[in-house]
């Protein structure tokens, strides 16, 4: 079916006429304008292209083989976004700036962009940047990051990148960027809304406020509508036009040279100043929302022709033929040849292979954890050792001296969150951090997860080596998305082409006794436990926790894995295990690196296996003691790593007593408890199994909680039953 912009597109620059002036290829396109003839038409070339491969996506969906119809049409001025950019800019880019990304790869030597989005649509594992996963705008070499559907998700990462161009260069670190770039990010209207938007914007001026470099350029692509809901007229204007520290540009995002001159200064402005600007483009949206969006059914259809008034094509068409560079039947043999090239594309691309394996689909997370796994230290024995050596340790020291040796090791790390370096954490665990090297590595963050997360998606793909702090574990879940949509996902959408490295450490599990509460006692990893790739750690003893944050940075380092460490807030400054002044729980800092995937085990009893982490390490070591003089022979399996689970470790020992108990301090439901005992079972394990965990409830104020977390004397009673 022929669209009707396509239709209108073609009858309106017939019914034109041509000029008699003809402006030269340098001189501006129109007076007043920095936008040249030459620039212009390379541009409009770009348009066209940008077009016409909307129009063919919906072929290609017609024809069953295309299977992303979310266009850009109307929104093709964002192509003098790119022109006034550099290609070494890193871009972060909404979903309808295709023009934009045409742009870029055309304008830097020529090449040809449109078979990249075309190869993208019918899901090619050609395809530049997702060899095949996703249909997304992207390409390494172009610095344009790819984005998830998630929307506004990716500013916060933006703020990051914009950061990370001048820290990187203060630390002495090679950065992907050049000293001068400007980090771009473009979004809509709606998506301006939404509190990750608002949040990094927020992040970007508190940072800039403060004498921060923030070179940092928010474009919305305002075509005032989110699917079927319209943005209130004049609506992002009145917020941002008036914003302090926030420098604002607006410009017809219909016209090309009114955007080009405005992105001109916007750039400019960013660049040399070092500070976020905002450029508002007012655009339409043509087509609908997607294909598959029947936009009459919320529009009427005079709102729809209407905007055909407004299309960005149709305008640069418009001023090339009154200026006299093009006829209008110029015009229309460009738009026709562009539309046969596309099409001629199309076909070509349309038997592309495609991913046809899980395991083709899942290579880059596959390779990713093999990689991670890899680069453990081998030993850790050439660490600069913060403090002495050979004082024993507790949990909170243990990392506390990692995080010293890793800052040591690697120039690229850095430290940050809420209350981590004036005051060493909540817990005191990155106290002396700061004194050790200098506010440019360990610093306070503002009170906002999404945007301590996103500064270390942007630092990670920047070149840095980002160890962000979450306070509590319950205040992950308020910005898990950066986790679980753009940190674990970036490998994945870009094959790997764009790593993400970052360790962040999450103060978590319930027991402990100087705060109280749920917010403080959270017991649940639920949300990061399912994600594809992440590598979650969970140490228990003072040793393990220094060894195994130096495996994790190094995987972070060397294989760019996202790492979650999570630390058990209850054991930090936990001494003894079983007696008042036994010291048990103290070690001295570890000599041996411990693998990925690898469980410690204590004691060889085989009357009974148990599988536990955590505080159920040392509450399961304490019952194995009392175990002993009723006659049973336990042993304890501290798993240290929940994703992945120490499968073959696991399975070994339980086959040894044939009798595994599983101790699980997370919930009943949806806890770590029921991931170990599916694997048991799934892997062979024909043993007794009993599993015990706390309810499935939050964790109230006061001895009160005792009543829903595990307990030692419910791990007890179920290993004398199991064992009896
Ligand atoms: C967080 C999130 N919620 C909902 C959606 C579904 N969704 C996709 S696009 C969209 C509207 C976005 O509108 P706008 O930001 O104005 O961009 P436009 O499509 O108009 O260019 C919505 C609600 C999403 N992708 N992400
Ligand atoms: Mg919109």
């Amino acid at each position: 079916m022929a669209e009707p912009i396509d239709e209108y597109f073609t009858a309106t620059i017939a019914a034109m006429s041509s000029s008699t002036r003809r402006r030269a290829d340098e001189e501006p396109v129109r007076d007043g304008s920095s936008l040249t003839t030459r620039v212009c038409l390379a541009l409009f070339d770009v348009q066209l292209g940008s077009r016409h491969l909307d129009l063919v996506a919906r072929w290609l969906r017609a024809q069953g083989r295309g299977y992303y119809t979310i266009g850009s049409s109307g929104h093709e001025g964002n192509a003098a976004v790119a022109a006034a950019l550099r290609p070494t800019d890193p871009a972060l880019l909404h979903y309808r700036s295709g023009a934009f990304f045409l742009a870029r790869g055309v304008l830097v030597d020529g090449r040809e962009p449109l078979r990249d989005v075309l190869l993208g649509m019918v899901a090619a594992t050609d395809e530049p940047i997702s060899g095949g996963r996703h249909k997304v705008f992207g390409r390494h070499d172009l610095h344009i990051i790819p984005q998830t559907s998630t929307i506004a998700s990716h500013l916060p990462r933006a703020l990051g990148v914009a950061f990370s161009i001048a820290r990187a260069r203060k630390l002495g670190v090679t950065c992907a960027w050049p000293d001068d770039a400007v980090t771009v990010c473009s979004f809509g209207d709606a998506s301006a809304n939404h509190s990750t938007a608002v949040g990094a914007i927020n992040a970007a001026l508190h940072s800039a406020y403060q004498g921060v470099p923030m070179p940092l350029l928010f474009v919305c692509e305002d075509n005032g509508i989110g699917i079927s809901v319209k943005t209130p007229r004049g609506w992002i204007e009145q917020s941002y036009r008036n914003r302090n520290g926030l420098a604002y540009f607006g410009a017809d995002g219909c016209d090309l040279p009114a955007t080009f001159d405005a992105a001109t200064a916007a750039a400019d402005w960013v660049r040399t100043r070092r500070r976020p600007a905002f450029l508002h483009l007012r655009t339409v949206r043509l087509m609908a929302h997607a294909g598959s969006d029947y936009e009459p059914s919320y529009r009427r259809p005079d709102e729809i022709a209407a905007d055909y008034e407004r299309d960005p094509l149709v305008r640069t068409a418009a001023l090339l033929v009154s200026e006299g560079v093009l006829t209008p039947s110029e015009v229309l043999d460009r738009y026709e040849a562009k539309r046969a090239a596309v099409m001629g594309l199309a076909e070509e691309v349309m038997d592309a292979a495609q991913l046809d394996s899980a395991r083709a689909v899942m290579a880059p997370l596959a390779l990713g954890l093999d990689d991670a796994i890899a680069a453990a230290p081998s030993s850790l024995a050439a660490s600069v050792r913060a403090g002495d050596p050979d004082a024993p340790m507790t949990v909170a020291i243990g990392i506390n001296r990692a995080l010293a040796d890793i800052l040591d090791r690697y120039p690229e790390a850095i430290v940050f969150g809420e209350d981590v370096a004036r005051k060493g954490g909540v817990y005191g665990v990155t106290r002396g951090l700061l004194n050790r090297t200098s506010s440019a590595r360990v610093f306070d963050t503002l009170l906002d997860e999404q945007s301590i997360l996103g500064l270390a998606l942007g630092a990670g793909v920047s070149g840095l080596l980002p160890i962000p702090e979450i306070q509590y574990l319950a205040y992950l879940h308020n910005a898990a998305d950066q986790i679980r949509g753009e940190g674990a996902t970036l490998q994945f959408f870009s094959n790997r082409q764009y790593r993400n490295p970052m360790v962040v450490r999450v103060a978590g599990y319930g027991y402990q006794k100087g705060f109280g509460g749920h917010f403080h006692n959270d017991n649940s990893i639920a949300a990061i436990r399912d994600i594809p790739g992440v590598v979650i750690a969970s140490p228990a003893r003072p040793d393990d926790a220094a060894a195994m944050l130096h495996t994790c940075a190094a995987a972070a380092r060397t294989a760019g894995a996202v790492c979650v460490f999570l630390e058990p807030i209850a054991l930090y400054h936990t001494r003894d295990l079983h007696e008042d002044g036994d010291e048990q729980w103290l070690a001295a800092y570890p000599e041996k690196s411990v693998p990925i995937g690898r469980a410690r085990t204590y004691g060889d009893g085989t009357d009974l296996t148990i599988l536990t982490f955590a505080n159920g390490l040392r509450m399961s070591l304490r019952v194995a003691r009392r175990l002993e003089s009723r006659g049973i022979a336990a042993r304890v399996v501290d798993l240290r790593w929940l994703a992945p689970l120490p499968v073959e470790d696991m399975l070994r020992e339980a086959a040894a007593s044939g009798k595994t108990l599983i101790v699980d301090e997370t919930r009943q439901t949806g806890g770590v408890g029921e991931g170990i005992l599916a694997a048991l079972l799934e892997h062979g394990y024909t043993g007794a199994v009993d599993r015990v965990a706390s309810a499935d409830s939050f964790i109230p104020l006061g001895d009160a909680a005792l009543e829903v977390l595990l307990s030692e004397e419910t791990i007890e009673a179920a290993a004398v039953k199991l064992a009896g």
